[in-house]
């Protein structure tokens, strides 16, 4: 018998701009996943961004700008689902049928939810909950393959586990999900410019489209110390590298790291990194911004092509939710 075709689905919050490790963890996998076999679902996660959102117009338009910034980084709606969350309302109901079955231990022990709590974020119930939402988007499509970065490895265990209790209660009704993290671990983990995890809330993190001033400004918070370039240096103790390493290809960066550690008359100081950092972001980045650029001038269009993608997802989320609500008696 031949194995079906995988489902690949994940998604991303409109809680900010997205910043390099959402690119690196997530966004370039999504992408990337499009050459191979299967159905393809990516969706913005609006009901999940409502828990640090809190104005409306700035939900709206945070949507758009995921949605424009997918686009313009290589995300094709012609062939993947690619919609709003909040456009397959079904996945609440999931949710709360997937609430009946887990226990609160299992959400007490989410290491996203502790570390934000740990950062001085108030957390609403919501937030607590936020692993039982995630599970019911995972399993609403069928999905089997949920192309995420590390801090979000976790809460596809904690789907597995949800999906396990259900099916155990009422039969064969979800399907098990697995984690795929990007193959490099420096890629499933960007730290932010102040050494931590970067993440939107905590303001460590850079924009994939910033240019300009502001780009030089935010690589110049990244920490650095007060030695001489000619001074030696072990490379694996400058933060810079860690940047440098996502964006240079591996001989130019193996030379950079060789100057640094010989050190004497001629090596780069940490000025020189940042500049190298600041160009290679720049041709990185710079022609997907000029398309987010094009892309932005015409929401009209970006909440369409949403549309369109949610009317094919919500067929899918629409026959789990009744093949759920059947198992345990709602039906
Ligand atoms: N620093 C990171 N390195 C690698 N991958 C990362 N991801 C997030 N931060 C990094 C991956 O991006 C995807 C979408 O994340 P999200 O926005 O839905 O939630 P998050 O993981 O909580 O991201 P943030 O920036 O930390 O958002 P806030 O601060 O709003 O909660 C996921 O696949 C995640 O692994």
């Amino acid at each position: 018998m031949s194995t079906p075709a995988p489902t690949f689905l994940s998604g991303i919050q409109p809680s900010g701009r997205p910043h390099l490790g959402n690119y690196f963890g997530a966004i370039r996998q999504h992408v990337d996943s499009l050459e191979e076999p299967g159905e393809h679902l990516f969706f913005i996660a609006d009901y999940h961004a409502l828990t640090t959102v809190k104005d409306a117009d700035t939900l709206r338009n945070n949507v758009r700008d995921l949605a424009a910034t997918y686009f313009a980084l290589g995300m094709d709606p012609e062939r993947a689902m690619f919609f709003r969350q909040s456009d397959v309302p079904e996945v609440t109901e999931i949710a709360w049928l997937l609430a009946t079955v887990t226990g609160m231990g299992l959400l007490e022990r989410a290491h996203s939810y502790k570390d934000k709590v740990a950062n001085g974020i108030k957390p609403s119930v919501g937030l607590f909950t936020y692993p039982i939402l995630m599970a019911a988007d995972i399993l609403a499509y069928d999905s089997t393959i949920v192309p995420v970065g590390k801090d979000q490895v976790q809460h596809v265990e904690m789907t597995q586990d949800m999906a396990t209790h259900f099916n155990s209660r009422h039969g064969e009704v979800f399907t098990r999900p697995e984690a795929r993290l990007p193959e490099r671990s420096d890629m499933a983990k960007v730290p932010g410019l102040d050494g931590q995890k970067m993440s939107k809330s905590y303001g460590n993190d850079l924009w994939v489209f910033e240019e300009g001033k502001a780009l030089k400004k935010a690589i110049g918070r990244i920490p650095t110390d007060s030695r001489e370039p000619s001074e030696p240096k072990d490379p694996s103790e400058i933060q810079l590298f860690d940047f440098l390493a996502l964006l240079l290809e591996d001989q130019e960066l193996q030379e950079w790291k060789d100057r640094v550690e010989a050190g004497g008359e001629g090596a780069p100081g940490y000025g020189h990194l940042k500049v190298r950092l600041a160009e290679a972001f720049d041709d990185h980045f710079g022609p997907a911004r000029a398309r987010y650029k094009e892309l932005m001038a015409d929401p009209a269009e970006l909440d369409r092509v949403l549309l369109r993608g949610a009317e094919k997802a919500r067929e899918r989320a629409v026959a789990v939710r009744d093949r759920a609500l059947q198992a345990c008696g709602l039906r």
